[in-house]
């Protein structure tokens, strides 16, 4: 059973390791997106902790020093939840909730938690909770025992409450259940797909909270939920967007995050099958976002593991308005300069370069440069609807015939 309730923000602890792969500058960014990921599920960071480490402990995932140091913490500023930014094993979690006598949660847990709060339709929902079960059944044993005092809110929106005594097998038989019922509704969806016609379908992805529901609602004059928080969006949109008069199917859908728990790839696939099934993919990247380069690093290996980074792409990118190159003073000689003091037009001679004609610089929110985008997408839509009609192509001339206003 999902639940999705406002709660009172509650404290929460935030815990890293610095690896060898993961220097501290990179935990830091880490942990900074595991803060806005909390504070979208209803938490406020209080704290964080991090620790050099060779490897995680197998039985604590931090050092028995550090988790003293932050179980001293919790208890004296009563800290309800403590989030780990890796993937916890079931043993790791339950032995540190013995220790920390607070919930433990890890970044699958907390996206889990979001995408409950968020799921609205029944498709979606039914997404969601297959993906928690997968997630629960090897955590089962034992897990809430000793947790009775503490239920209810950020990571406990889920089967948990409910299944406190229920067995694997319970889980198993429900896990087959959803199963079924997404089949169902993947059939139906695949019918709704082939009715929609021969149209071109363009499919908006990216990184999450990067702008492509504002961008949808730009261009389609549709009204789909965005605000400030990641997973805005859950459920996919379709709109048909006419430019000039050439129609095409735009879909706006989940926004990808890194570390992507793999139960939710494997869940969303239907949703993510607009992303398969689509002839071409707007990539919208935040580029006012200091680590927006990670992000289409991202984006472009989850578009490969469900075998879409073939695709025709335009890259699309978005916030220009917000766009700030961080500034060298003259008389400062020790600063080096990095790609973090591009201008735009410097960016633009970087590997964007390399993109040829397949980039965009907008702001989906002033509206600028938005003359530009309807002109790739409809040069771009127009290609492939004459490689597949070359019949009619005399119906969608090049954007720059056109000499009236005819949208
Ligand atoms: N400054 C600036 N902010 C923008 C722009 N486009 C979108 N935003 C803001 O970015 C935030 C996220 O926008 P959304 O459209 O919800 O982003 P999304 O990619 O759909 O996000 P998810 O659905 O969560 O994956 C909102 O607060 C928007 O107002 C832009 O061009 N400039
Ligand atoms: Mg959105």
């Amino acid at each position: 059973m999902l639940e999705k309730n406002n709660l009172e923000y509650e404290k929460v602890v935030l815990i890293g390791i610095i690896t060898r792969e993961q220097n501290e500058e990179k935990l830091e960014e880490y942990l900074d997106e595991l803060e806005f990921l909390t504070y979208t599920a209803g938490g406020e960071v209080v704290k964080r902790y991090t620790q050099k480490m060779e490897r995680p402990d197998p039985k604590t995932f931090i050092g028995s020093g550090k988790m003293e140091e932050v179980r001293q913490y919790i208890t004296e500023n009563e800290v309800g939840t403590a989030i780990f930014d890796d993937e916890l094993s079931p043993a790791q979690q339950k032995n540190i909730e013995r220790v920390l006598n607070c919930k433990v949660l890890d970044r699958t847990n907390l996206i889990l938690d979001i995408f409950a709060q968020r799921a609205t339709t029944s498709y979606a929902r039914t997404q969601v909770e297959l993906a928690q079960y997968q997630y629960l059944l090897p955590r089962l044993a034992g897990m809430w025992t000793h947790l009775e005092r503490q239920r209810g809110g950020i990571g406990m929106r889920g089967p948990g409450e409910t299944e406190i005594e229920t067995d694997r097998r319970i889980v198993r038989d429900k896990i087959s259940l959803l199963k079924k019922k997404l089949e169902t509704i993947d059939k139906q969806m695949e019918v709704q797909r082939g009715n929609r016609g021969q149209l071109v379908r363009v499919a908006l992805v990216g990184y999450t909270n990067v702008g492509k529901s504002t961008l949808m609602n730009v261009i389609s004059k549709s009204k789909v939920f965005a605000e400030n928080k990641l997973f805005a969006t859950l459920d996919t949109t379709v709109r048909k967007v006419v430019i000039r008069n050439l129609p095409f199917l735009l879909t706006d859908t989940v926004g990808f995050i890194r570390k992507l728990p793999t139960q939710l790839v494997e869940s969303f696939k239907s949703t993510l099958d607009e992303v398969r099934e689509a002839d071409l993919l707007l990539h919208v990247v935040d580029i006012s976002h200091p680590q927006f380069e990670d992000h289409i690093a991202s984006v472009n290996q989850i578009l490969a593991e469900i075998k879409s980074a073939e695709k025709p792409t335009l890259m699309v990118f978005n916030k220009i308005d917000a766009y700030e190159a961080e500034k060298i003073e003259e008389d400062d000689l020790m600063t080096e300069k990095t790609s973090s003091h591009n201008t735009l037009a410097e960016w633009q001679n970087t590997w964007m370069n390399r993109l040829g004609e397949n980039v965009l610089f907008i702001s989906a929110l002033n509206k600028e440069n938005l003359e530009e985008f309807r002109k790739k997408v409809y040069e771009a839509v127009r290609e492939i609807h004459i490689t597949r009609f070359p019949y009619n192509n005399f119906l969608y001339p090049e954007y720059e015939a056109y000499t009236d206003e005819e949208e």
